[in-house]
């Protein structure tokens, strides 16, 4: 880092969407990068800050809600806790992981989007869009679903057809419905804020031609959307889940603010600026995020993945610009996209490796260091399961682990765990000290350029001449002929196990943390938050245990990987993938009701019944005649089930009753009640069942 431009670096990795766990697609495009470098740049001595959180707003987290037959609050409360725990047994080393839906960020993003709605930076337009008038809300794309005008598929959503592929628009489709009431949706005008980023575009090129630096993957993406011409982005939805476009900002402007929220892209990345402004909260100095955000002399530096390029590179900045006080990143270093045993990732289709799932099998490290080694730094890239293991077995284990083991366990045999002197040193120990004070500065230039990929081979690198000197200088010959040769080769080898304790820190965190107790290499600064110690990145150049030293005992590093523990999850991913197939084919589920309150839900008498009698209601093909006790009185009650269901499956059952339906004739008999059944996709019932005594009440 230029140290005569910048005293700070903070550092932000994208947010992920709280509506699913993360996978390893997620890890190698934005977090994996982001931890590095920053874990690097703590142990360099540099005033680092990471900040990430969930992404909780917008329609994807709506949509999962819907497919869920949930509330959107629910998923995030599921998934955003999920996330932050993995990260953390991951090892991501952030200074804070906040979410959208707190306090702080709606009135962070509120505050910016008045301070340039009073800048008179947006235009409003009135359009027409589509309306649901049962539900009683615009349809966001997403939301209406009807036949494809190109293939006929039934089904296709608004944006783009599933079947062919062909992109839409939700007045292209034939016989739209809406997916939140099924209604038929009409035309509706509405009125949104627009960021007009064609009006930024000659200070988003002069800014952008400042940074020829920047990865060439991102300056293409970015030099082809400024070629196509930056066009006027709505920053506003008519979404029920979001933050409120401020209610004083619609007034001035004569539009009712109801049901309008910033678009996600809006807000979120003001979640950054939140997240750390809940940071300086946190640590008691509330003004403290000014620093990193408001001083020049701050490097801000985005990760992503690819897909995000156009929103950090161009409309964030834009929308920075335009408030003034902030500062403009400095880097954007997006990673491309990573394949899993050649096929594309995909969650939907059940194509992914889980973060938590790895985690319950494997340690952390093991993924870090794999996946480091194949970031898609600057094309696509793909993990398997089989070079994963590849990698650790010929290279955690047989090189890292096995340089350490033997060097150790030498030590232990013949020098009783105490580093030897150094004396009258070969050329060849001489030799290898002087390219290990090289290690600290090599890595580090390929970490600074986030070249990771790089920097962790230049790591195992040194490993590789670790055991390459170790073999060269044979000291179980030695040790008989020349014990002084032999303690200089304990002695060298030591060193550089502990210049690795440093330097693979990084990527290794925890095997580093245990390789320094083997070592009982004390002082060396942490790569975590607020970590201290006298030892950081550049001392590795140099010998770091003294004459005499005490070691501790020698344990395996890496454990290498089975055959047949790959093969199980190679396995798994085929099956998942099987059923994902299996469940996209079957037929779409029920869409869910407009949202009610609780008072609504209260209304409804739930009481346990058990049915004495079920028989057939003569002429009729569906009616089942029901006799249930409801413990305080007994019930008629005719279900309309007789098509899914003989009487032998309902009688004798605890069932669950609505006793408090209004009573209604059928066949000329009375039903005093309604039994509830789930219903699945393809039309199957069963009886809701309850093994509580007739009469409980159901809430
Ligand atoms: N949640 C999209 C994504 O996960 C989005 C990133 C926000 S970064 C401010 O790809
Ligand atoms: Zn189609």
């Amino acid at each position: 880092m230029d140290e005569t431009r910048f005293d700070r670096i903070l550092v932000t990795a994208a947010l992920p969407y709280a509506n699913g766990p993360i996978h390893i697609g997620h890890l190698a495009g934005a977090y994996l990068p982001a931890d590095l470098y920053c874990r690097y740049q703590r142990l360099k001595g540099r005033d680092v800050l990471f900040i990430c959180g969930s992404d909780e707003l917008g329609v994807a987290i709506l949509m999962r809600a819907l497919e869920e037959g949930t509330t959107p609050q629910a998923i995030v409360d599921r998934y955003h806790p999920m996330i932050r725990d993995s990260f953390a047994r991951f090892g991501m080393s952030f200074d804070y992981y906040g979410r959208t839906t707190s306090p702080v960020h709606f009135e962070t993003s509120q505050d910016f989007f008045r301070r340039l709605d009073e800048k008179g930076v947006f235009k409003l337009k009135t359009e027409k869009q589509l309306y649901d008038p049962e539900a009683g809300i615009f349809l966001a794309d997403r939301f209406v679903r009807g036949t494809c005008p190109i293939c006929g598929y039934e089904d296709a959503y608004g944006d783009q057809c599933e079947r062919c592929g062909s992109s839409l628009s939700p007045t292209d489709l034939i016989n739209p419905r809406s997916v939140l009431s099924n209604a038929t949706p009409e035309l509706r005008e509405t009125t949104h804020w627009y960021l007009p980023l064609g009006d930024f575009q000659p200070k988003l090129e002069a800014w952008i031609a400042t940074h020829p630096e920047w990865k060439p993957n991102v300056l293409g993406q970015v030099r082809s959307w400024l070629q196509q011409g930056l066009r006027d982005r709505a920053v506003t939805r008519d979404i029920p889940w979001g933050v409120p476009v401020p209610e004083d900002v619609a007034r001035r402007h004569g539009v009712p603010a109801e049901g309008k929220v910033l678009y996600v892209w809006f807000d979120a990345p003001i979640g950054y600026i939140s997240a750390t402004r809940e940071w300086a909260q946190q640590k008691g100095d509330p003004e403290a995020w000014r620093r990193y955000w408001q001083d020049e002399r701050t490097r801000l530096i985005h990760f992503i993945g690819k897909d995000n390029i156009v929103f950090h590179c161009l409309m964030f900045p834009a929308m920075l610009m335009a408030h003034g006080e902030f500062v403009l990143p400095d880097n954007v270093p997006a990673n491309e996209f990573l394949n899993l045993e050649g096929r594309k990732l995909s969650t939907s289709r059940g194509w992914a490796v889980w973060l938590h799932e790895y985690l319950e099998e494997f340690p952390p490290d093991l993924l870090r260091y794999a996946l480091a080694t194949m970031l898609p730094e600057t094309r696509d890239a793909d993990f398997s399961w089989k070079e994963f293991q590849q990698r650790v077995n010929a290279e955690l284990a047989d090189i890292l682990g096995n340089f350490v083991h033997r060097t150790l366990t030498f030590a232990q045999r013949f020098a009783e765990r105490r580093v030897p002197p150094l004396r009258n040193p070969r050329s060849v120990d001489e030799e290898v000290l002087r390219e290990l004070a090289t290690f600290p500065e090599r890595i580090g230039s390929a970490y600074e350029q986030f070249r990771f990929r790089e920097a962790v081979q230049e790591t195992m690198n040194l490993a590789r001449l670790g055991n390459k000197y170790f073999n060269d200088t044979e000291p179980w010959h030695t040790r008989k002929t020349d014990p002084q040769a032999c303690a200089n080769t304990i002695h060298v080898s030591l060193q550089i196990c502990a210049a690795l304790g440093i330097l693979m820190e990084p990527v290794l965190p925890f095997a580093a943390a245990r390789l320094r107790e083997m070592l009982r290499l004390e002082g060396v600064r942490s790569s975590t938050p607020g970590g201290e110690g006298q030892l950081g990145w550049d001392d590795a150049a140099r010998p770091l245990l003294p004459e005499g030293h005490e070691i501790g005992r020698p344990e395996i590093l890496f454990t290498k990987i089975e055959d047949e523990v790959i093969e199980r999850q190679i396995a798994r991913l085929e099956a998942r993938a099987q059923q994902a197939a299996a469940k996209t084919d079957g037929p779409p589920y029920a869409p869910l009701k407009p949202e009610i309150v609780y008072d609504d839900f209260d209304r409804l008498d739930l009481r346990v019944g058990r049915v004495e009698k079920a028989e057939r209601v003569p002429k009729s093909k569906k009616l089942l005649r029901l006799e249930v006790d409801l413990g305080f009185e007994k019930r008629q009650i005719l279900a309309g089930v007789a098509e899914q269901m003989a009487p032998e499956d309902l009688e004798g059952r605890r069932v669950v009753v609505v006793a408090n339906l209004k009573p209604r004739k059928m066949m000329g008999l009375e039903s005093q009640g309604m039994l509830l059944m789930a219903e699945d996709r393809e039309g199957r019932l069963v009886p809701v069942t309850a093994e509580s005594e007739p009469g409980a009440v159901v809430r």
